[in-house]
């Protein structure tokens, strides 16, 4: 017996020792991605009893130290002697890598992509953890220190409610970039996680601070509660979402959908939980579904005559938001991305659970039905007309051998993996750009004024402007659906405007064209942002120049000195200001430079973000300051 307990500890340090060598193969990355991930980690376990129907309430809790604690009224984590390995079940479950799974509780599970690593990783990972069970009468706990018990499980006092508490606090040695947990990171995904649960009630608290925050997030509407939720800046078309909750063959569905009045098609789906942005089977049995019910209902009241063909799929889903969520016992993710939900099965069962649904609604509510089908009527003309006008171009690029904008200043190299496209606000920053760049490798598109705001547009009119017209051809990769990201000229696309509010409205402007449109010049890390100086101070004693990108920076820099050793601050109110040379030496040099890299996790944030950001309403956009957070993350490139 001691020797096979001996065994298993060496075992369970080897694996520990694993995961603290490559975090990176368990979490994804050390950086903020990883650090995060380490609560979803945790919390999708208290999930997976939730689904299992036996926890209704979880609340996490960002304490002031910046640990995490995730607490939830489930049935515990067994404590009993676990047959095998000679200890408690709650100390195998916390320290053998993967024991997660295998004590499992069957039934629907978060796992897939990158989660479902388990408890044990967290624990490896965290400089400390504790966590607390109640069950069986008592209340028990566990202590480790970067994976290792400090002490068996001990029953601490008797108790008479159920349940499972885990605190932990990241390690520092792992964790180099930050420790720093981040509200609404954190806050994003609860809710989607309270949404996808219909009725589950998930508190969230940040401790930190002066005056904490809560959140209280429970929907009994599920789904058609998160579409209302997403629609909340749009217009509707219909008051009522369309949706069911519905299961076959121990498959749970659930669907709702609602049209708005803009262009854009949301659809949004999810497996055990998890978002499938690459599709799947799920996606596939909605979409089918949606197009075959809809141009059904059209034909038979004669909203479609005989001479008209059928609507297409892409036509019917302009300006619909739809959610998708499946769960089911043993998901098979695939992709690139291990985003798509590969189960055959599940197809036909979204198909005929939500095809009988649609067709009800759409048999209730005529009305309803007519505005929706007359929509997609009008996106078909427009989709023929876009059609139309892309294929001039195309026509016209055969013919002439110049085909790149006249405004473009390219660069001379051919390979893409170092060319960089600045894209540039007006005419006399383009200049200065110009002169400043490197003629090699940089090449300067500048853009006059403001480019057209494509959330309020349809194609054919987006495919009209000059500026996104010369955008198109400059990068080369087409655009929508048309796009292919391997003919991109430049692999870097740098958007650079002025430290105003103009320039971060044009910045808005170019991200929503490029995230609505060129998504996967995003999702492939080749849309960055340039970092100019707002400040420059000349030092008398060397005259040389110093750049401040904040003015906290600067001021702290001149305290330094005495008043008469340096010139009066210079503050940069646009990239005009800066002569070439300043522009290379701060914003544009490699060398020297800070980018930031456009970088979009969650699609139903961003759809949010730009929403706000580019819609009709003004006072969510009022609201709505810390987007930065979400769409740019430093780095030094
Ligand atoms: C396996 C079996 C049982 C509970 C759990 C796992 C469980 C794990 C976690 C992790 C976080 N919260 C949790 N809640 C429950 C219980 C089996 C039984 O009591 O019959």
């Amino acid at each position: 017996m001691a020797n096979d307990y001996n065994a298993s500890q060496i075992q369970i340090l080897e694996g520990l020792e694993a995961v603290r060598k490559r975090p990176g193969m368990y979490i994804g990355s050390t950086g903020p991605r990883g650090l995060h991930h380490l609560v979803f980690e945790i919390v999708d376990n208290s999930i997976d009893e939730a689904m299992a129907g036996f926890c209704t309430h979880i609340e996490v809790i960002i304490n002031p130290d910046n640990s995490i604690t995730v607490m939830d009224n489930g049935r515990g984590i067994p404590v009993d002697k676990h047959p095998k390995a000679n200890k408690s079940t709650l100390e195998v479950a916390m320290t053998v890598l993967h024991a997660g799974g295998k004590f499992g509780q069957g039934g629907y599970k978060v796992s897939g992509g990158l989660h479902g690593v388990g408890a044990s990783v967290v624990n490896a990972l965290s400089e400390w953890m504790e966590v607390e069970v109640c069950r069986d009468g008592g209340r028990y706990k566990q202590r480790y220190q970067r994976g290792i018990p400090t002490g068996s499980v001990t029953r601490v006092e008797d108790s008479d409610r159920s349940g499972t508490t885990t605190t932990f606090k990241p390690d520092a040695d792992i964790f180099t970039e930050t420790t720093v947990f981040e509200f609404d990171i954190l806050l994003y995904r609860l809710r989607e996680l309270a949404f996808l649960n219909k009725g589950l009630a998930i508190t969230f608290s940040d401790m930190r601070g002066e005056d904490p925050r809560e959140k209280r997030l429970c929907y009994e509407g599920g789904l058609a509660d998160f579409i209302v939720y997403l629609n909340k800046n749009k217009d509707p078309l219909h008051e009522k979402v369309i949706y069911i909750n519905g299961e076959k063959d121990e498959v749970q569905v659930e669907v709702a959908m609602q049209y708005h009045d803009g262009y854009n098609e949301n659809l949004f789906s999810f497996a055990n939980n998890i978002n499938t942005a690459e599709g799947g089977t799920h996606e596939a049995g909605f979409k089918t579904a949606l197009t075959r019910v809809i141009n059904d209902y059209a034909r038979k009241n004669n909203i479609l005559k005989e001479k008209d063909t059928n609507l297409q799929g892409e036509d019917i889903r302009e300006g619909l938001t739809a959610i998708v969520s499946v769960k089911v016992k043993e998901p098979q993710f695939e992709g690139q991305t291990k985003q798509k939900l590969g189960n055959t099965e599940i197809k036909g069962i979204v198909d005929s659970l939500f095809a009988e649904e649609l067709n009800n609604f759409l048999q209730e509510n005529p009305g309803q039905a007519k505005k929706i089908i007359e929509k997609s009527v009008m996106a078909s003309r427009a989709r023929e007309a876009a059609r139309k006008a892309r294929e001039l171009t195309r026509r016209k690029n055969a013919l002439e051998t110049t085909t790149l904008p006249g405004k473009l200043t390219d660069c001379t190299t051919k390979d893409p993996k170092e060319s960089e496209l600045y894209l540039v606000e007006g005419n006399s920053a383009g200049g200065s750009a110009k002169g400043g760049r490197d003629p090699r490798t940089q090449a300067i598109l500048p853009l006059r004024g403001k480019i057209l705001n494509v959330e309020k547009a349809r194609l054919d009119r987006i495919l009209g402007n000059e500026e996104i017209k010369s955008m198109i051809t400059a990068i080369g990769c087409g655009i929508g659906a048309d796009f292919d990201i391997s003919k991109a000229r430049y692999h870097k696309i740098v958007i650079m405007t002025d430290a105003d509010v103009d320039g971060a409205h044009i910045r808005t402007l170019l991200l929503t064209f490029f995230y609505r449109y060129m998504r996967p010049l995003i999702d492939n890390g080749y849309i960055y942002i340039a970092q100019p100086p707002l400040f420059k101070v000349k030092l008398k004693k060397d005259k040389n120049d110093y750049y401040f990108y904040d003015e906290n920076e600067m001021r702290k820099f001149i305290e330094g000195f005495d008043e008469n050793g340096y010139d009066k601050p210079q503050r940069y109110k646009g990239l005009g200001e800066m002569n070439p040379e300043q522009l290379w030496e701060t914003t544009m040099d490699p060398e020297k430079r800070t980018l930031l890299v456009v970088e979009l996790e969650d699609a139903v944030a961003a759809d949010e973000i730009f929403t706000i950001l580019m819609g009709d309403k003004v006072e969510p956009r009022k609201e709505f300051i810390q987007t930065n957070a979400l769409l740019a993350k430093e780095l030094d490139i």
